[in-house]
């Protein structure tokens, strides 16, 4: 039996006359109409509205529910090419009832409304929170990004309709679900098949964020929480090497000892000013097929990505540079796009002047340039080796210190806060990488100078006789010099023994003794200095 628009929970008897006079007579039209004529009928609010139109559809049970393709005329299957079979759509499913429901709304709401129409955005206010409702049974109409022919196409072919839908092709190639003589029609009327695709694939995105928001398994940041820092890059590339090596904490042993990043390490680099969270994403396949299966968890609310690509490895260039395409379209569709560093990696300093270093360099920045020129993303591209960073001192979280404190950020409030945080984090890691670079020089510098008197040393113990009471020698040493300074830290640079007390004690002949002694004790002076 046919129903009546009174069968519709909430719909009375006056709401229904309303609707009839509007020429909404039937449920077959209620199901089918936009909820902008529907919200025209007086009395009927945002909220309602859909609930009526998802209800008219269940009533009729989906299947009925013709259509109307207005502009594209699209081949529905039956002059299907025999070349290509098509999958078995996947089963509707049902959305859940319940709403969104957030604590503090401004920055869900801006993010919702940035893929959202606002006529479809319910918000209401309930003791201290926000509640969105209808988020997922809006109609697929509700998405800004659709044109209207797009728009026929998604309904007809892939007969989706509400938002919730569009989950159902999640992880499935879209174009398993179409003919080819589809495609051609859709050429014809001037839609982009790939661009539709990403839209789709979009709505996709978009669409499992709301639900995850909803259930409270991600949260976006709140105005003033830490700056999100993301690192990826394939498995070995060197990520958590650099990471380490700015937090402070590399040495020899660390390095010998890294091991694979399981799924992602999370630091936290804190300041009296600014407060950062760094993302360090470990690269093997299975992590990153799952970053990029679920954008919603990893690439929400980044101020800054660092990409890392390691230039020795030149058989998996085309792999990283298809990774990090992927991460880019992934900022992209959830539209965000933060500044980007892409750390050519490994470029060290032993084998700077290697042909075969120097034209992978080159073949990855013309790609990369070649990336990043199609895309909207601020970006700079750095060569750097952990090699050219000197360990042991914590100059990350210095220089962003510094950094925050010569510039009075809150002094405007026109300021994009955020953005101009990233600015300053990225300007701290270039400082870091800079610095590195100068400081290395100073320690090369200071590595010729041991060699000097390490060969003076030797050039002693070969050749000139030993002195008879090396021990006495040895304090006399110590006593007319300053207590000996701490070694110096370790010098990746250096493949060359430091000279130790012991050698030094068996040197002979006093005036080239005093002269190795004053070296060391400014070389050593220098060590220190460049370690403050
Ligand atoms: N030659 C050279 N080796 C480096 C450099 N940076 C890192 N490595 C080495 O590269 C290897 C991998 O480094 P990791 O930092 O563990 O690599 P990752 O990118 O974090 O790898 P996953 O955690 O698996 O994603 C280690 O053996 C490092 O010692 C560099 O600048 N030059
Ligand atoms: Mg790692």
């Amino acid at each position: 039996m046919d129903s009546k628009l009174e069968d519709v929970s909430g719909i009375g008897s006056a709401t229904a006359e309303r609707m009839r006079a509007a020429g909404i007579d039937s449920i077959q039209k209620l199901a089918e109409i936009d909820l902008k004529d529907l919200l025209k009928v007086k009395g009927v609010g945002k909220a309602s509205a859909s609930k009526y139109i998802k209800t008219a559809k269940r009533l009729l049970g989906n299947k009925e529910v013709k259509v109307e393709v207005e502009e594209v005329k699209l081949d529905q299957g039956q002059n299907r090419d025999s070349s290509k079979e098509i999958a078995q759509r996947p089963p509707k499913r049902e959305p859940p009832q319940e709403d969104l429901i957030i604590e503090s709304h401004s920055e869900t709401v801006k993010f919702i409304s940035k893929f959202i129409k606002s006529e479809y955005l319910t918000l209401e206010k309930e003791k201290d929170k926000y509640v969105i409702k209808d988020a997922l049974q809006n109609p697929i109409e509700s998405f800004k990004f659709f044109t209207k022919k797009e728009l026929n196409f998604v309904k007809a072919i892939l007969r989706v309709s509400d938002v919730y839908e569009i989950l159902e092709y999640k992880d499935k190639n879209l174009f398993n679900y179409i003919t080819t003589s589809q495609l051609k029609t859709l050429e014809k009327e001037g839609i982009k098949v790939k661009e539709l695709e990403s839209k789709i694939q979009k709505a996709i995105t978009i669409t499992s964020i709301l639900d995850q928001l909803r259930d409270k398994s991600i949260k976006l940041k709140e105005p003033g929480e830490e700056q999100k820092i993301i690192v990826a890059g394939l498995d070995r590339a060197g990520k958590t090497a650099i990471l380490t090596t700015f937090g402070g904490k590399l040495g020899i042993d660390e390095l010998k000892n890294l091991r694979p990043t399981k799924k992602i390490d999370r630091q936290r680099i804190s300041s009296e000013s600014l407060s950062v969270y760094i993302w360090d994403f470990g690269g093997q396949t299975s992590y990153r097929k799952d970053y990029l299966k679920n954008p919603g968890a990893y690439f929400l609310d980044v101020d800054l990505f660092i990409y890392v690509i390691d230039v020795q490895d030149y058989e998996r260039f085309e792999e990283s540079f298809t990774y990090l395409k992927a991460i880019l379209n992934a900022l992209e569709q959830l539209q965000e796009h933060p500044y980007t560093l892409i750390f050519i990696h490994k470029y060290d300093p032993d084998l700077r002047k290697d042909p075969d270093i120097q034209l992978n360099v080159e073949f990855v920045k013309e790609n990369l340039k070649e990336i990043l020129l199609e895309r909207d993303f601020p970006y700079e591209i750095y060569l750097t080796s952990i090699y050219s960073v000197i360990s042991r001192e914590p100059k990350f979280s210095k220089f962003i210190k510094e950094m925050v404190q010569q510039k009075d950020l809150v002094a405007d409030p026109t300021i994009d806060k955020i953005e101009e945080l990233s600015k300053i984090i990225n300007k701290a890691l270039v400082a870091v990488i800079k610095l590195s670079e100068s400081v290395s020089t100073q320690y090369m510098e200071i590595n010729q100078r041991f060699d000097a008197l390490e060969t003076k040393i030797n050039s002693i113990e070969s050749g000139a006789p030993l002195v008879s009471q090396p021990q006495e020698e040895s304090r006399s040493v110590s006593s007319s010099s300053p207590p000996p300074p701490p070694p110096p830290p370790p010098d990746p640079l250096s493949t060359k023994p430091i000279p130790t007390p012991s050698n030094r004690a068996r040197e002979s002949g006093t005036s080239l003794r005093s002269s190795i002694l004053d070296e060391l004790k400014s070389l050593f002076a220098k060590t220190k200095e460049i370690n403050r």
